[in-house]
């Protein structure tokens, strides 16, 4: 038995206002299913965030017929979950997967379904207000409890997130997971990681097929989907890289020495356009003192950079002469640790924290307004 586990395509996602890059998360996850296709996968299970949010476009919900379609033509069924970013509000509509049902899509948001021997589980992400109390164990019990098969082989697809990889999260999956499972994809951490054991249970987190919020930890890992193989009661896998997806570029620019880091940045791009068909984004990384960030890409403007990339995103922080608190929060552990400081209520303290890392995914305040006119219910307490 054979299947690919992908996770976060976030398909519909125009990152930076770019039609070309909602095009970029398309064409990966249609990459993904051509691999699917071409190694005669028996199934595809997909741990959540197929959407980026849970009010796709029209255009966005006729493409990914399309790419379901595509493996129904080659009897290829596909699993999936809803994950943070397109569940719906829950209380004021579905989750746009639902519409997907009709074309082929199985989604299984709470439970079991059996497919041909096989028992294929899910659950959709639930906010951490929801699981405060009791945390993920007694739900996931539940669904082995109600499993149609309880000798079949039985594959989990999770969207949640679990420490070590979210740092704020209280929930520990060698704790939350029940025995019972012998296969766990889980999406939501777009880093692709190496499987490890949970005791009799083999756990991958899957990784997403694009860079949604480009960072530094990212940019050492590749992007893509796991075929994996089950033989002889083993799981083996295999990480098959995505070749379609955007290349990212990171640069420093110094204000004291423009002229070298204008030279530096013109070699990455250069040796960059050797190797891939897509134009870079460039990240450009910087301290500036005296000059305005708009005269800073005016200065790169003049130096033909902008042709051979499809955007620069600027990440500049100004240094001041004088000495200002530092108020910044830049690990989750100390924004945590601020919001305990700030706000008694432990329920209040997690909604408003689920809040910030569903907002901190996004790169502009662009990005944010137009996620929030759509999911408003986020705010709701
Ligand atoms: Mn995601």
């Amino acid at each position: 038995m054979k299947f690919l586990q992908i996770s976060d395509t976030h398909l519909g996602y125009h990152q930076y206002g770019l039609s070309e890059r909602e095009a970029d998360f398309y064409d990966v996850f249609e990459e993904a299913v051509e691999i699917a296709i071409e190694n005669k996968v028996d199934f595809v299970l997909h741990s959540g965030d197929f959407f980026h949010t849970s009010r796709p476009s029209n255009d966005v919900f006729l493409k990914s017929i399309n790419l379901i379609q595509k493996l129904k033509e080659n009897k290829i069924p596909i699993f999936t979950i809803s994950g943070n970013h397109d569940r719906g509000s829950q209380v004021r509509d579905v989750s746009p997967l639902k519409i997907l049902e009709s074309f082929g899509l199985k989604l299984v948001e709470q439970g079991s379904i059996e497919h041909e021997g096989i028992v294929i589980s899910g659950l959709k992400y639930l906010s951490k207000v929801s699981v405060r109390k009791t945390g993920l164990k007694p739900i996931l019990e539940a669904i082995l409890e109600k499993s149609p098969n309880k000798n079949a082989l039985n594959l989990l697809m999770l969207h949640h997130e679990f420490q070590p990889f979210f740092p704020s999260s209280g929930l520990n999956l060698h704790e939350e997971l029940p025995d019972g499972f012998d296969y766990v994809g889980i999406g939501h951490y777009h880093i692709p990681q190496k499987p490890f054991k949970v005791r009799n249970s083999f756990v991958l987190y899957s990784g997403s097929t694009e860079y949604t919020a480009y960072n530094e930890k990212e940019e050492n890992y590749p992007k893509g989907v796991h075929l994996i193989e089950y033989d002889e009661g083993e799981f083996k896998y295999n990480f098959i890289e995505l070749t379609r997806k955007r290349p990212f570029i990171k640069a420093e620019i110094n204000e004291d020495s423009i002229e070298e880091s204008i030279k530096n940045i013109k070699k990455l791009i250069e040796e960059s356009l050797d190797t891939r068909s897509k134009k870079p984004v460039l990240i450009l990384k910087g301290k500036i003192k005296d000059i305005s960030p708009k005269e800073l890409s005016l200065l790169i403007e003049k130096e033909n950079i902008l042709e051979n990339v499809l955007h620069i995103n600027y990440l500049l922080s100004r240094v001041y002469e004088e000495n200002i608190p530092d108020i910044s929060f830049n690990k989750d552990e100390n924004l945590d640790d601020k919001l305990k400081e700030l706000i008694d209520d432990e329920y209040l303290q997690k909604k408003v924290m689920d809040v910030i890392s569903t907002l901190r995914t996004f790169e502009s305040i662009d990005e944010v307004k137009s996620y929030l006119k759509e999911n408003i219910d986020i705010l709701e307490i």
